[in-house]
């Protein structure tokens, strides 16, 4: 059976990821594209319950390493469960974070070892690797706001939105440096710019990699 194509999107806090895949997903669908819409942490019941346990305010001891073998347990579950069998029938997957959220928050952002990192990723993703990652970027002071002013109309407030500014400083440049060393993934996109021109972007990305891979 043909292999879809697995694009995951990525970047600080209100970069966009949500408002983005779900109008990509639209126009992809309205295309006659088989698009599964997910999302880490999460995207199964049991990542549900680990995402519950991660971005609780209340869990602020939490320490670095357990934070990184829960969201790894959780995208262990999340690729055999969700992901591979979506991309064997051949559908588009478009994941909001995956392993690169790990090397960002865990490893730029609170120091963890990434050599660690990889070898533990590499373990819970079964060595899966997006074809496409968009980074939607953008001043994490931006982002934050952005947040703030979605939480005062209702959106939830987590854990890791309390970190300092200089953490997500801190991921914003891991992201920009994963970018740069594979170029072949991954598209910088700036969402900064209104919401109508970052999806024409990201779809123009998408069309180009979908013909890539029919070439
Ligand atoms: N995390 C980690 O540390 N390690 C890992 O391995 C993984 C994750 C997988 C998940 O939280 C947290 O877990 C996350 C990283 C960490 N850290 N935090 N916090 P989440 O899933 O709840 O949150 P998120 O992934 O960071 O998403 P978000 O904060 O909800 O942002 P977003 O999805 O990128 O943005 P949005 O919801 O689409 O937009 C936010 C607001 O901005 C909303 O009101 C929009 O209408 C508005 N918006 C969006 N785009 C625009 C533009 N272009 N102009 C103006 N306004 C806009």
């Amino acid at each position: 059976m043909k292999r879809g194509l697995f694009i995951t999107f990525e970047g600080p806090e209100g970069a966009g990821k949500t408002t983005v895949i779900r109008a990509v997903a639209e126009h992809l669908r309205q295309q006659g594209y088989d698009v599964v819409r997910t999302r880490e942490p999460g995207g199964t019941p049991i990542g549900d319950h680990i995402r519950a346990i991660l971005l609780a305010p209340d869990n602020d001891t939490m320490h670095p390493e357990t934070e990184l073998l829960l969201f790894s347990a959780a995208r262990a579950q999340h690729v055999r469960e969700r992901i591979l069998p979506a991309l064997d029938r051949g559908a588009i997957v478009l994941c909001d974070r995956f392993a690169d959220s790990t090397l960002a928050y865990q490893g730029y952002g609170r120091g963890l070892a990434l050599d660690a990192l990889y070898t533990i990723t590499e373990f819970a993703t079964g060595g899966l690797t997006p074809d496409l990652t968009i980074l939607l970027d953008i001043d994490p002071a931006e982002g934050l706001a952005r947040r703030r002013a979605a939480h005062a109309q209702g959106a939830e407030w987590n854990r890791i939105d309390n970190d300092e500014i200089a953490l997500h400083q801190r991921v914003r440049e891991g992201y920009l440096h994963l970018a740069a060393a594979h170029p072949e993934r991954w598209v910088v996109i700036d969402a900064s710019a209104p919401i109508e021109d970052v999806v024409a972007h990201v779809l123009a990305a998408i069309e180009a990699r979908v013909q890539q891979q029919n070439a």
